[in-house]
């Protein structure tokens, strides 16, 4: 914006002239990412880890269209796809903001209600986000509302004052037309116009200068939302995570020593930074543990709360669990294995005390999270004498704020999308027919049990290996009925049994190794294994929806 000097602005409504299209394009995006950027200053000014406009929609989105991408939903919300979906928004709204610049060229007031539906549509995505306030939602969608016009009639503005210094329509849109100024006029294309108020710019310069404008406030809106994000991301969580100090628990399983080292082989514990993620929150839930409360409800006699402290100090268990995803393919990494503290899910049901009617195969346990996410199970699963618990620690360390700091529920032998609540908030008793979590209505199974399954870490597939010793190892899980053997096959050998290494119990998964002589050539490696109730993983291939994917794993090696 140096050079020339900046144009002088008349306050005069933009539009009615023939500024360029696209000039009027890069005046709305530059208007709809200083919407945005003033959205996400005013969510982060306001705090407590709030989710921005584009959040919210992101969210709504996720929540209306989860349903129509069933096959690949639940892994669809792993981290790279949460990544995905902001970017997508950020560009759909910039390239709307192009077309409402375009449109409001001609006529403002087409800019001004675009801007207005803008803000509708992220205060509407807003209120129906659990994490935001209503009023932050309304302060940050009416001041980008603002920002976005105010941006749109300056800029459009600056574009006709230095269109019409260039010469205006008189030089067309073509690049090589020059504006010469003369001694009682301006001779623009060959024709003598009437001389200009101030003095005539070469077109090229106009459209550097808008160019630099409209470049200037699309890096000032840069700022202000990284700033905004900056201010937005210091959830309390992780200062809060950081201060806890955890108890010892009462009763723990040990965790055996590594009784099968095969490189690059899963490790039996599998570490927290390594471990899977997946859910539907683009905005994790941030806590303050003074005020966050666990409440147990429902159908029970003796509804009940418990703070954070009160929660650490009751009777805990160390559990090793292994959990998974439903939408794991087969061979997938959806799956981990983790050591989980926390207190008995029983103890608290039996605290209520659960109703006679919904203590059985009526009732049904809810875990309900911060973000309004939901997941059920039977109410005979969570008494059954399985592993089921209220885990605040995993790997001895306070829960990640990622896999649901500061509580989350661990149900061996479920998939986690029917169990394994994050950010819990509350859990609630009611009957099995009357309420369906977050999944259910969106075609996936009611109920989830964890299908027997095994899968080959090394060698990786399409691998190069030399001819002679060399080991197949990968991991098999049965949670709650454990793996009683893993068979390896080579191309339509026999199957051979499988070493397995020590595991903490029936509900973790196991190292499983074969020392294969391998022979010159194109080989494939299968592999199953067989519960502990002695039934064998089926052959049968079966998409993860809705209920898990099933068949054998295989991989695809050369041998020379
Ligand atoms: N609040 C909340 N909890 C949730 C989910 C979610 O979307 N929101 N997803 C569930 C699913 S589908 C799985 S597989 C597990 C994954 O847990 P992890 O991310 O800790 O591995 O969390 C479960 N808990
Ligand atoms: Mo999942």
């Amino acid at each position: 914006m140096s050079d020339p000097s900046p144009p002088d602005l008349v306050p005069a409504p933009p539009g009615g002239t023939g500024v360029p299209a696209g000039w009027a394009a890069l005046a709305g995006v530059a208007a709809a990412a200083s919407a945005l950027a003033v959205g996400e200053l005013v969510v982060g000014v306001a705090g407590g880890g709030q989710p921005s406009l584009v959040a919210a929609v992101g969210t709504a989105f996720i929540d209306q269209f989860a349903a129509s991408l069933k096959d690949l939903a639940v892994s669809l919300f792993g981290t790279n796809d949460k990544v995905a979906l902001v970017v997508g928004i950020v560009v759909v709204s910039l390239a709307l903001g192009a077309a409402l610049g375009v449109a409001a060229r001609r006529r403002f007031v087409v800019g001004v209600a675009g801007f207005v539906v803008f803000g509708a549509v992220g205060f509407q995505a807003y209120r129906t986000d659990e994490l935001g306030r209503t009023a932050t939602g309304l302060a940050a969608s009416s001041l980008a509302v603002v920002a976005g016009v105010g941006a749109l009639w300056w800029l459009l503005r600056s574009a006709q004052v230095l269109w019409e210094r260039a010469g205006g329509a008189a030089a067309g849109t073509d690049a090589a037309a020059v504006a010469v100024p003369v001694d009682d006029g301006v001779l623009v294309g060959g024709r003598l116009e009437a001389a200009p108020r101030s003095p005539m710019l070469p077109i090229a310069v106009a459209r550097r200068a808008f160019l630099a404008t409209a470049a200037g406030v699309a890096a000032g809106a840069a700022v202000l939302a990284t700033v905004g994000r900056r201010l937005g991301s210091g959830g309390t969580s992780e200062a809060e995570r950081a201060r806890v100090v955890l108890p010892e628990p009462a009763g723990t399983t040990p965790t055996p020593a590594p009784s099968l080292e095969v490189a690059r082989v899963s490790p039996y514990i599998t570490p927290n930074d390594d471990f899977y993620r997946i859910d539907t929150a683009l905005t994790v839930p941030q806590v303050e543990l003074d005020s966050w409360r666990l409440r147990v409800t429902g159908l029970v006699d003796r509804p009940f709360e418990l703070t954070y402290d009160e929660l650490l100090a009751m009777d805990a268990v160390e559990e090793t669990v292994t959990i998974a995803c439903v939408s794991n393919q087969v061979g997938g990494n959806l799956v981990g294995n983790a050591v989980w503290q926390g207190v008995p899910l029983q103890v608290l049901l039996d605290r209520a005390g659960v109703q006679a009617p919904v203590a059985g195969a009526e009732g049904q346990v809810v875990g309900r999270s911060l973000d309004g996410w939901t997941a059920g199970f039977p109410m005979d699963v969570a008494t059954d004498g399985r592993v089921a618990l209220v885990a605040y620690a995993m790997n001895g360390e306070p829960l990640p704020v990622r896999h649901g700091f500061p509580a989350r529920l661990i149900v061996a032998g479920l998939y986690g999308y029917v169990s394994a609540t994050k950010w819990l908030d509350a859990i609630e008793v009611v009957r099995w027919d009357d309420f369906d979590g977050y999944w259910v209505p969106r075609g996936w199974s009611k109920e989830g049990p964890i299908k027997t399954m095994s899968r080959i870490d090394v060698p990786r597939s399409g691998a190069d290996l030399p001819a002679g010793a060399t080991d197949v190892a990968g991991v098999a899980w049965a949670p709650t009925r454990g793996i009683s053997a893993v068979e390896v096959r080579i191309d339509d050998g026999p199957w051979e049994p499988c070493e397995l290494g020590d595991v903490a119990g029936e509900n973790t998964w196991v190292q499983w190794r074969l020392r294969w002589d391998a022979r010159p050539g194109e080989h494939v490696i299968s592999v199953r294994a067989t519960d502990g109730d002695g039934v064998t993983q089926t052959e049968e291939v079966a998409a993860p929806a809705p209920d898990g994917a099933t068949g054998w794993h295989t991989r695809r090696v050369r041998v020379s």
